[in-house]
């Protein structure tokens, strides 16, 4: 087998990456980036999990996301870096440009003469600004949701039963989590709305979309790029179009997958030494 050719994307956009994090796919985001080659890459916001740092959870595979992108950066991809709320310690940074890299709040990015407006999206969570330890609170427990179900999964593995999302249920069965989502795509359209934009795109609440959204005073394409969490998902804008890059159906559809026995031997192997190493070298 020779090595594939990379597919060309003029833009890519990433949010919630969560790097750091149990729940983290970041293996799969590497399988992922190194199929592209991207001129532009907009990393949206929660790409490193700076809330669970404490955690001291750094495997390799973290890692090389970084070092993958920082050498995509060395060659000819431009990065640009917006700030979510588990990354805001970057924000003091916003503004900061080097070479071809930069830290920012918002982008504004003329794409094929149309205004496409940038950021990760939570200025308009409003629990998340009001009560921020609340929202912590959550996050924790949401990490400790996935840990439950990596040991709920390999319970049903054993038994030669299908794999479930507890995070996925949860979110799906309250309806104020679907109340939530509406409310914060129209908030988003409203201003984007307002302000003429053509594109607004967001990430922040970890569910991937494309859509129309239409009122009286106009018209806007909403789109959010997802998370790398449990949607596996990116945004793509190539030849004048958006797409919703999906890597469980995409990913799938062009490649054999590793048999997961490999992957989960390698994983364990590399999580105490990733840990210890990569962690270390990160703090000098
Ligand atoms: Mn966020």
């Amino acid at each position: 087998m020779g090595k594939k050719r990379k597919r060309e994307v003029e833009l890519v956009v990433l949010s919630d990456i969560h790097l750091g994090t149990y729940g983290c796919h970041a293996d799969d985001l590497l399988r992922y980036l190194k199929t592209i080659n991207p001129r532009k890459i907009i990393l949206n916001g929660d790409i490193i999990d700076m809330w669970q740092f404490s955690k001291r959870y750094w495997p390799k595979s973290h890692m090389q996301v970084v070092k993958h992108i920082t050498a995509l950066m060395a060659k000819h991809t431009k990065v640009v870096y917006l700030t979510g709320n588990h990354d805001e310690m970057l924000r003091k940074f916003s503004g900061l440009k080097v070479g071809s890299f930069q830290i920012d709040d918002k982008i504004v990015l003329k794409l094929n003469g149309k205004r496409a407006w940038i950021f990760h999206g939570d200025v308009f969570d409003v629990t998340m600004k009001y009560s921020k330890w609340l929202a912590k609170l959550g996050a924790i427990g949401y990490d400790t949701l996935i840990l439950l179900n990596t040991v709920v999964n390999w319970v049903l593995n054993r038994f030669g039963r299908e794999k479930i999302s507890l995070s996925k249920r949860v979110k799906n069965s309250v309806k104020s989590a679907i109340k939530f989502i509406n409310d914060f795509e129209k908030v988003a359209a409203d201003i984007a709305i307002e302000n003429g934009y053509d594109f607004v795109v967001c990430g922040h609440i970890h569910h991937p979309e494309m859509k129309a959204i239409i009122t009286e005073k106009g018209q806007v394409t909403y789109l959010n790029s997802g998370d790398w969490v449990e949607n596996l998902t990116a945004l793509e804008f190539n030849n004048g179009q958006w797409k919703i890059y999906r890597y469980i159906e995409d990913h799938q559809a062009q490649a054999v997958r590793i048999p997961r026995r490999f992957r989960d031997d390698r994983d364990n192997k590399e999580i105490f030494k990733g840990l210890v190493d990569e962690f270390m070298t990160i703090k000098k």
